[in-house]
Formats: C-alpha cells, sequence, structure tokens
C-alpha cells in the first residue's frame, strides 16, 4: 500500500482524495499537509522537510514529548512537524496507527533523519530518552556520566511504573459515574507513597544530615534539569485529578510543589503545555485522521 498526499490549503486538504498503489483498502482522509505515508514494505516516508515527526495530543504522555522538542528548539533549533490524534475517535486503534505502534497509543516519534525511510518510537520515557541521546549532543538535559545517566533512568523508570497507578486512581475517582469508595481510596493511598518518595528524594532526607535538598531528579548536588523531571512533571502536576487540594499537599509534600513551580516557570514548558498548539480541539488544523 503507498498513500499520497497531494492537497496544501486548508480547503483543499479536507477534500483532498488519496492515491493508492498497490491495491490495499485505505482511505486517508488529510487535514494539513505536512504528512507523511507507508509503502508497501511497511517505510514511513515523509512529504515535508522534518526529519522529526511527533504524534500526539495534550495529554501528560504527549506533553512530556512536546516539552522536550520544545526545549531542544531553544538550546539547538531542533524543528519538528506536530501531528494531533483525536483520542476520542480513537484514530489511535485505527490500523495505520498501529504499524506505528502496536499499542495503539500516543505519543509516537518518527525520525527519517538518517535515512528516507523512519524509524518510529513508541513509550513517552523511551521517546525521552531517544531524543536526548540523539538530538541532545551536549547533554544539556542529560549527563555523560554513567553514574548519572544512570539515575535519570532510574527516575524515568520510577515514573513509568508509576503513571498507570495515577491514571487507574483517576479513573476511578473522577472518571466513573458512582465513585467506588474502595477503589478511590486504594488508589489515593497508592499515589501518596508514590508522592513521598519523591518527597523525600528531593529533600534530601534519606542523604546525610549536611545534604541540601535536590531540585532536580536526577545528577548529583541539587541535580540538574533532565527528561528524568520531564518525564515526571506532566502527570505529577495533575495531583487534583487524584482529589487532592494544594491545601493536602503542602504540609506534606513541599518539596515537591516547589519542584512542580520550578519546572512550570519554564518558557519551553509553557508551550510545550500550550493547548493552542497541541490541543486538537483548539487547533484542528493539525489533526491527522484515516477512514478507517
Ligand atoms: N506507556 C505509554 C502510555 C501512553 C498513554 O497512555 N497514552 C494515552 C494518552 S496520555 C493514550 O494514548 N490514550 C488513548 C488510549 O489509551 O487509547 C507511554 O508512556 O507512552
Amino acid at each position: 500500500m503507498e498513500v499520497e498526499y497531494t492537497a496544501n490549503t486548508p480547503k483543499q486538504l479536507k477534500e483532498s482524495k488519496v492515491s493508492f498503489h498497490g491495491g490495499l483498502a485505505c482511505h486517508f482522509s488529510l487535514l494539513k499537509p505536512q504528512s507523511f505515508y507507508l509503502n508497501a514494505k511497511n517505510d514511513i516516508l515523509f512529504l515535508n522537510q522534518h526529519a522529526l515527526q511527533l504524534l500526539t495530543e495534550n495529554t501528560p504522555n504527549g506533553k512530556k514529548v512536546q516539552i522536550l522538542l520544545e526545549e531542544l528548539h531553544d538550546v539547538y533549533g531542533t524543528s519538528w512537524a506536530t501531528h494531533l490524534i483525536d483520542l476520542e475517535t480513537d484514530e489511535q486503534k485505527k490500523s495505520w496507527f498501529l504499524r506505528l505502534n502496536p499499542n495503539g497509543r500516543i505519543p509516537v516519534l518518527l525520525d527519517s533523519s538518517e535515512t528516507g525511510s523512519a524509524i518510529s518510537v513508541m513509550e513517552s520515557q523511551a521517546i525521552l530518552t531517544y531524543l536526548q541521546e540523539n538530538y541532545d549532543q551536549n547533554n544539556v538535559f542529560g549527563f555523560a556520566s554513567a553514574s548519572e545517566r544512570s539515575q535519570v533512568m532510574q527516575w524515568l523508570f520510577f515514573w513509568h511504573s508509576s503513571a498507570p497507578v495515577q491514571g487507574h486512581g483517576r479513573h476511578f475517582i473522577k472518571g466513573v459515574e458512582e465513585p467506588i469508595p474502595y477503589a478511590a481510596q486504594y488508589f489515593q493511598k497508592a499515589m501518596l507513597r508514590i508522592y513521598s518518595v519523591l518527597e523525600a528524594h528531593l529533600s534530601g532526607q534519606h542523604r546525610a544530615s549536611s545534604a541540601a535538598p535536590r531540585e532536580y531528579l536526577a545528577g548529583d548536588g541539587v541535580g540538574k534539569y533532565t527528561i528524568a523531571d520531564m518525564g515526571t512533571w506532566p502527570h505529577v502536576r495533575g495531583y487534583r485529578a487524584l482529589g487532592f487540594s494544594e491545601e493536602d499537599m503542602q504540609p506534606k509534600f513541599p518539596h515537591l510543589l516547589r519542584w512542580i513551580e520550578r519546572i512550570e516557570a519554564r518558557p519551553a514548558v509553557q508551550r510545550g503545555i500550550d493547548a493552542g498548539k497541541y490541543d486538537s480541539e483548539e487547533n484542528p488544523g493539525l489533526l491527522v485522521r484515516a477512514e478507517q
């Protein structure tokens, strides 16, 4: 199958027809000009100048990659094309998307910098690691030393195993018509434990009595802002979805709240979570959609 996109203005795009080569029935309706296509060998090919293509939506897992790309842009001028995926209509469960990520979830990163066809990277923490290793040559958001690189990995993995707990908790607390008290309490307790691990780490309480609090999750001394923070922050700042108020959090997690604010203040972070740039309702021109 080869799918070609030809239109190049918003009006034409909505009405664009797709040419098929190879006979597989797959109808795409493209809503924007910057895009990619898959050929018969499952190579992902691009029709625009960007080596990096991000398939995302403005959710915590999407935001962390959006933030890193915005940070890389500020340091290196990195550029990419953004494609928004409508999760409400399950675009991410369609066969074209599953060829890029069998897990059927955003975010997905495509990179064609090495060859004409691209590789695709799934799983948000793996995408952060890929981008940091390949697009942050001065290790501004990572480290050269093995021990500090390992710290980054430890906190990326710590949060990757914790994120689903927060996600399931949000479902049972805010996402069900009739809340189940046992489930709500179970997940709140689990998340308080996870937040307390982050709080203890940031406060320095497990280190020598003379140790100062940390500013960031990974790195020696007070730490350095890295992909470990980016991979954790978009979720943790959403603690309210677990039914906690700032007043509930402040006495138990003062260092964690300060860490949230510290990261929130970064211009690239603000751009990386900007609904005007990354939310499909506000930016329907970036939606990519297939008819099946
Ligand atoms: N472990 C995955 C989780 C990705 C994930 O859960 N993405 C959500 C949005 S935050 C999604 O695509 N949800 C739609 C669905 O599950 O169909 C990652 O870290 O990338």
